[in-house]
């Protein structure tokens, strides 16, 4: 079997970039199954409705926890196959959530490798989904856990673009999608809380911009020991908040915070 996560939506067309890049190769390479449900189809009335007024009252309209349920229960009889009986793990984009970190999708990534997993991402709309539904989905057998999910500190109209940014940092993490798993080892985040170095390539001088004389040296040392400087010296000027996390520091990187 092979990895798979459906996202639920009252916009399918949102996530069209899912054929694109790095995710569409995944997907017709069949490194992921990755599939996209309208929940207007498990409605049953003729306005296709999907919400309605808050009780207690206030702005803006609700999502209704009997759609949503039969929605995500729908997402295992899809097509003509026999229904799929991996354990659900639900996904529910709000700026309420946890926040999404490297850690988060690497652990999803591993959770979905396993072959009895599933993931389901369910996009809310409007002032968001009845608040019965996610205690309701932890009752379930199907079900393994329930993790509501936040980008940040800012408010979007809706969980696509979330989905979208989630299924981005897990699926590049799946066995066999990144081409160079060194990439993925080096980057930001990956062991410690550190931002990335400055790159450059050619022209070396760019209309009088150089690029830093060590990275021509050919003294690998030297570079290695120049970006590292440079991915502290960044983490301590743009997010200083993530110094405290550092640990394994050298005596060089020592000199550099200081
Ligand atoms: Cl995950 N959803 C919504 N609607 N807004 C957000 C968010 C998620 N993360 C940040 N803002």
């Amino acid at each position: 079997s092979v990895p798979r996560l459906d996202v639920v939506t009252i916009f399918p067309d949102y996530l069209a970039p899912l054929d694109l890049s790095l995710l569409g190769k995944a997907r017709t390479g069949g490194l992921v199954d990755l599939r996209v449900h309208d929940l207007r189809a498990q409605t049953t009335d003729r306005h296709r409705t999907v919400d309605d007024a808050p009780f207690g009252g206030g702005a803006g309209m609700v999502m209704r926890p009997d759609v949503w349920e039969r929605a995500i229960a729908a997402t295992a009889v899809d097509g003509d196959a026999s229904p799929d009986e991996r354990e659900l793990v639900v996904l529910v984009p709000t700026p309420s959530g946890r926040p999404l970190t490297q850690a988060f999708a690497q652990e999803l990534a591993d959770e979905l490798a396993a072959p009895d997993v599933r993931a389901v991402i369910a996009c809310g709309r409007y002032e968001g989904i009845d608040a019965r539904l996610v205690p309701a989905l932890r009752e379930r057998a199907d079900v393994r856990r329930v993790v509501e999910f936040s980008l940040g500190d800012f408010v979007l109209n809706g969980g696509e673009v979330a989905a979208l940014a989630l299924l981005e940092a897990v699926v590049r993490l799946l066995p066999g999608v990144l081409g160079n798993p060194d990439s993925v080892v080096e980057e930001s985040f990956t062991h410690e809380a550190v931002l990335e170095y400055p790159v450059y390539t050619r022209p070396a001088d760019w209309d009088g911009h150089e690029v830093p004389p060590v990275l021509l040296s050919g003294d690998h040392a030297r570079v290695a020991r120049w970006r590292r400087e440079q991915s502290l010296r960044r983490t301590v000027e743009r997010r200083p908040e993530l110094v405290a996390r550092l640990d394994g520091l050298d005596e060089l990187d020592v000199v550099t915070l200081a």
